[in-house]
């Protein structure tokens, strides 16, 4: 039987390994750990879709996902990227409070993401100015992307 002291390690050791959180004091990434939800997705399976109201940050623990999005140029979403262990997504429909701005596509059976609520996000990188700057430039930086290439 996995414990769930057993388990929160397991979670808490995969975040400190997250580039993005490694400047988060052991405690925080306890507290993360936490309050994380594991989600489980199979190939194809639309993890977010664009236009979608969402309100949770993902972390991929396993697997690969494809960002798709869909442009004034084509009527089917084009891949922009594809994202792997230790990337995240999800954080620009919370930090912009706008609806979801591309689609997050599973590539691989058997992925998981780890899952941050809003409430729980906001907690993690409200009380860290570094984290909050970073990712605020960061999604300003999607957004002069998605314009370059005619997203809708
Ligand atoms: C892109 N344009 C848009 C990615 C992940 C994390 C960071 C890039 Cl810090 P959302 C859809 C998600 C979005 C982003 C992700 O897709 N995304 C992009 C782009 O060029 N979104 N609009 N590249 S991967 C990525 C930077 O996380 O957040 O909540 O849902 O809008």
């Amino acid at each position: 039987m996995r414990t769930t002291k057993a388990r929160h390690e397991e979670y808490f050791n995969f975040l400190r390994s997250v580039s993005l959180l490694k400047e988060l004091p052991e405690e925080k990434l306890a507290k993360i750990a936490d309050c994380l939800e594991v989600d489980y997705f199979n190939r194809g399976e639309f993890i977010i879709r664009e236009g979608e109201e969402g309100n949770t940050f993902f972390i991929i623990a396993k697997g690969e996902v494809s960002v798709t999005q869909t442009t004034e140029a084509h009527s089917q979403p084009k891949e922009i990227k594809t994202l792997g262990v230790g990337d995240y997504f999800g954080e620009k429909a919370l930090i912009s409070e706008d609806v979801r701005s591309a689609n997050i596509v599973c590539n691989t059976n058997d992925t998981q993401c780890l899952v941050v609520d809003r409430e729980n996000f906001n907690q993690m990188v409200g009380t860290y100015e570094e984290l909050q700057a970073y990712l605020k430039e960061y999604v300003e930086e999607l957004s002069r992307s998605d314009v370059k290439r005619n997203a809708l």
